[in-house]
Parts: structure tokens; sequence; C-alpha cells
């Protein structure tokens, strides 16, 4: 898939193992429309399948990283009577289980607001890499809308069950300094450094062992909704499927001779 493949509005590259995925309506700050949508989910259903790719980095184009929802698409939908009804299941959820499920590693470069489903889907990544002038908002009820595309699910998770419902009740901005703050943020750096601090920890990940990485996801998400001993049991059947890689019997060896490892993801 080359750069056009998903259309002018969603940029897909793979270049050292990662493949980027950039949304590219920067005069509408990434606002999603429905096609725009689509074209999201068949780049993260290719990144997912494509074997070059070892790491996946989400980020926007422009000056925001996306304002959710396209209010512009979302009016002309209400004024024609078309209501919300099915539209969160067929065109958010795929998104959001498609970066969950991911078995390879997800970052989000964010490199300004985050808003509503814009702010859901950088949660919904395994890091979040923030530019200093980056900012978070629970957009949703400002318009009327309840939490969708996972924040409801993912945001207590970082940031505990109160504060969760304070920023979605609320909906107040926070900054990328409180974000570190809550936990909600792997790192926050100055925004001319964000390509490149972003990028050099999904190469970092897309150098690791891939499968290991998968299984560790799978692992951490089972155990979010399993007893302990359901866990245990997943833990160890994710175990043996990682024992009988070749990166692992690589790293093994490598340990022993007192070399550092390499990882082929295989
Ligand atoms: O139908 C469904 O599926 C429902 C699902 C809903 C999920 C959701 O995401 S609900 C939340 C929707 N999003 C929002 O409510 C955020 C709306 N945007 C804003 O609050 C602000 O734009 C920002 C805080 C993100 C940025 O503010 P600021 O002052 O830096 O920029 P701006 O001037 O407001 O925006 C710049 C341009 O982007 C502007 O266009 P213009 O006037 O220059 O032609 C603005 O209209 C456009 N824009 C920003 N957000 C959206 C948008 N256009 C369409 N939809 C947007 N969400």
């Amino acid at each position: 898939m080359d750069q056009q493949a998903s259309g002018d509005h969603v940029l897909y590259s793979v270049e050292e193992g990662v493949a980027t995925i950039t949304l590219n309506r920067p005069d509408a700050m990434n606002a999603l429309t429905i096609s725009m949508k689509a074209a999201l989910l068949e780049a993260l259903e290719h990144a997912r399948d494509d074997a070059e790719a070892r790491a996946v980095l989400l980020t926007g184009a422009g000056r925001g990283f996306c304002a959710g929802q396209d209010l512009r698409e979302h009016a002309d939908n209400l004024d024609a009577g078309v209501g919300l009804d099915n539209t969160v299941r067929a065109h958010y959820n795929p998104i959001i289980l498609t970066i969950t499920g991911m078995g390879k590693p997800v970052i989000a470069a964010v490199n300004g607001f985050a808003a509503g489903a814009g702010a859901s889907l950088a949660l919904a990544c395994d890091f979040r890499v923030a530019a200093d002038g980056a900012k978070f908002a629970m957009a949703f009820l400002g318009i009327g809308l309840a939490p969708d595309s996972g924040a409801s699910w993912t945001l207590p998770r970082l940031v505990g069950a109160a504060k969760a419902r304070e920023l979605l009740l609320l909906g107040e901005p926070v900054t990328a300094a409180r974000a570190l703050e809550l936990g909600m943020v792997t790192s926050v750096v100055p925004g001319d450094e964000l390509t490149a601090s972003a990028r050099a920890l999904a190469v970092r990940l897309a150098q690791g062992p891939t499968q290991a990485y998968g299984a560790t996801k799978q692992a951490l998400d089972f155990s979010a909704a399993h007893s302990l001993e359901d866990s245990l049991e997943m833990e160890a059947d994710l175990q043996d499927a990682c024992a009988k890689t070749e990166d692992h019997h690589n790293a093994t060896r490598a340990f022993l001779a007192k070399r550092r490892p390499t990882f082929d993801g295989r």
C-alpha cells in the first residue's frame, strides 16, 4: 500500500519496520468524516497484516491530532434526518478494536488537539508521545453526546475511575503536562522533537520481539476482564506460544553467549 492507496485524507507508509498512518485533513483539525473513518480502518487493517510493519505510528498532519467526529458532516446528517443509530458501531468501533487488537505496538504521536473520538483514538494506542503544546478534550458532552470509541473503557484504566469521571463529565481540555501527571500520556516532548521522539520509540519497538509484544497485549487485555485463575491459564497458553518463537530461542542463546539479542519478529 503506498501513500495514496488509503486515500488522501489518510496516508500510509512503512520505513524501518514502522507503519506510519497520518490523518491528513489539517484544515479541519483532522476531523473524521465517514470516508476518512473507512480509510483509517483500511490503513489499520493493512498495518495489522503487513509483515514489514512491526510497529504502528498514528499521528495527525498540521496543528491538530484529531478533532473527533466531523461536525459539518454530522450536522448535515442531522438536518437530513440521519440519526446516530449504528454509526458508532459501524464506523468507530472497528477502528478501536483494530488498534487494541493489533498484534504489534501502536504509538500515537499526539501533535496537537485530540478531541472527542480523536482523544479516544489516542487513548486506545499502547503509547502516547505528546507534543508539549498538545491538549486532550473529552469533548463529547460539549455537543450533548456521551463518550464513544472506547473512552469510557480506556480513560478510567489510565487515570482511575474518579479522574475519568471528572474529565468526561466536565470536558475541560487537559494540557500535555497535566496529561503526563495523570498518566494519560507516556511522555511529553518539545513540539519540534515530537516526530523524532515518537519515531525513535516506534523503531525501537519494531526491532523487538513482535510476537511477545502481541502476547503481552493479549494477556493485559484478557486480565482486564477475567479472574486471576483464568488469567494464569491465558498466560500459560501465551507463554507456550512465545516459547516456540525463533526470537525466544535466539535471545536465550544470545543471553548465554553474553551477546545482545536481535529479534526478527518470528
Ligand atoms: O456521528 C457520530 O459518529 C458521533 C460521534 C461523535 C464522536 C465525537 O468525536 S464527538 C466530539 C466532536 N468534536 C468536537 O466537539 C471538537 C470540536 N472542535 C473543537 O472544539 C475545536 O476545533 C478544537 C478545540 C479541537 C480546536 O480549537 P481551535 O480554536 O484551535 O481551532 P478551530 O478554529 O476551532 O478549528 C480549526 C478549523 O477546524 C475550523 O475550520 P474553519 O472555521 O477554519 O473552516 C473548525 O471548524 C475545524 N474543525 C475543528 N473541529 C472540527 C472541525 N470541523 C469539523 N468537525 C470538527 N470536529
